[in-house]
């Protein structure tokens, strides 16, 4: 079947990205749109305008996803699904998430332009709450979308201030009618910045993602007793500050000691009362381990629960766990990888398999249907970091590469 092929306008969609950019822009050039906040508010917005502009049939459903349809010449087969996430973490970069959804809508433009119907409908998504950093799980949308989690229950979900995301999706404007599941996809492909060093390193142009490693996000409170730091002996102290600090350095030594994919980090800590002269009372902390080997993965949450009773025994103190993300590590569909493959080779970019350290919302819906993801470069490997960055050639290539498995896949 000759390939229709379709030259994607690389500037257009650099223009959308700027402004998407813009909305929610901090003053250290962060792109801050947190999932259900104004600034996420104002985001979204912004692209179901140029969703709507384009001609594009926009739904909504019950945990906020958003979904612009353009509709086949066979309404009768599922469409292809293509999109990502347009909310951020705090320090967020501008390509991360924007990019795949933005270049879906670039790809439904040079559609139009060239008046071409596909065989299958096509849509766009955007899945709410991808990066988990007021609500958790991450992955959320995707994650209700993909019948990993019952809607009512993750409306029920609370933030620090015990807001609902079911009251801060309604108070945004995002509480959606469309029914939960609307366009189930034949296939869904997301165009992503791989936010590693490997493609930059290697100055390869596309990333073929093989698999997506398994996430554990655990969060940890000590209770310690607060007491004056300078009149209380060493051995009579309860340091719910030096317990942090304890696991702090243990999850960095367990992925150092286990090596492989084992990778471990503490990003929150919060003390209480977070005083210069009083020994912390209590500690929350966040403990993310990721592992592309689950059984490994699971070994790095039993080394940990181990330390953790070891050191509240030790030091006299409470340790409390709590599970908020376990993800298992996911393998996308090995039809759909050779496919992205081969459009890399077909358009002369150099390209190699990898796997993804960071997960997306493609984990989830592979759980309904097959699913791929493609990567372009991070220079440098920096992401969550204003200092982000993916070169103009890289973010066109992955654009076209896109385009092209998407005409394969709807025609
Ligand atoms: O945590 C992640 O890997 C993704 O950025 N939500
Ligand atoms: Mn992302
Ligand atoms: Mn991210």
């Amino acid at each position: 079947m000759n390939q229709v092929r379709l030259e994607i306008n690389a500037q257009r969609m650099m223009q959308r990205l700027h402004a998407l950019a813009a909305v929610g822009q901090t003053a250290d050039g962060s792109c801050c749109r947190v999932a259900l906040t104004d600034e996420d508010r104002a985001g979204r917005d912004l692209v179901v305008q140029w969703m709507t502009d384009l001609g594009l049939q926009v739904s909504v459903d019950p945990i906020g996803n958003i979904f612009g349809y353009r509709p086949g010449q066979r309404e009768d087969l599922a469409p292809v699904m293509t999109g990502s996430h347009i909310d951020t973490v705090r320090t967020g970069g501008i390509y991360d998430g924007n990019y795949g959804v933005l270049a879906g809508l670039e790809i439904i433009e040079c559609l139009n332009e060239a008046s071409q119907q596909t065989q299958r409908g096509l849509v766009v998504a955007i899945f709410t709450n991808e990066e988990g950093v007021r609500f958790t799980p991450d992955m959320l949308g995707s994650l209700v979308y993909a019948d990993g989690m019952a809607l009512l229950q993750a409306l029920a979900l609370t933030d620090k201030q015990g807001v609902t995301l079911g009251a801060a999706l309604e108070k945004i404007g995002y509480a959606g009618t469309a029914p939960l599941g609307v366009h189930r996809p034949h296939a869904f492909v997301e165009l992503h910045i791989e936010q590693g060093p490997i493609l930059d390193a290697e100055q390869r142009q596309i990333g073929v993602v093989e698999h997506l490693q398994g996430i554990s996000w655990q969060e940890i409170t000590i209770g310690g007793q607060a007491n004056h730091a300078g009149t209380t002996p060493m051995a009579l102290r309860h340091d719910a500050g030096y317990a942090a600090a304890a696991v702090m350095t243990f999850v960095r030594d367990l992925a150092r000691e286990m090596g492989g994919h084992q990778v471990a980090t503490v990003g929150q800590v919060k003390l209480t009362p977070n005083v210069a002269n009083v020994i912390a009372a209590q500690a929350v902390l966040t403990v993310d381990l990721r592992n592309t080997n689950e059984s490994l993965l699971n070994v790095a949450r039993d080394r940990l629960a181990g330390f953790l009773a070891h050191l509240a025994q030790a030091e006299g103190v409470s340790i409390e766990i709590s599970d908020k993300v376990r993800f298992a590590p996911v393998s996308f569909d090995v039809g759909l990888t050779d496919l992205v493959e081969q459009q890399a080779e077909s358009l002369g970019y150099t390209n190699r398999r990898l796997n993804s350290g960071a997960g997306h919302d493609a984990q989830m819906l592979s759980r309904i249907c097959p699913s791929a993801m493609i990567f372009v470069p991070s220079v440098a490997g920096i992401s969550h970091n204003p200092a982000e960055h993916t070169e103009a050639c890289d973010l066109a290539a992955g654009c076209q590469v896109l385009c092209q498995t998407l005409l394969v896949l709807s025609n």
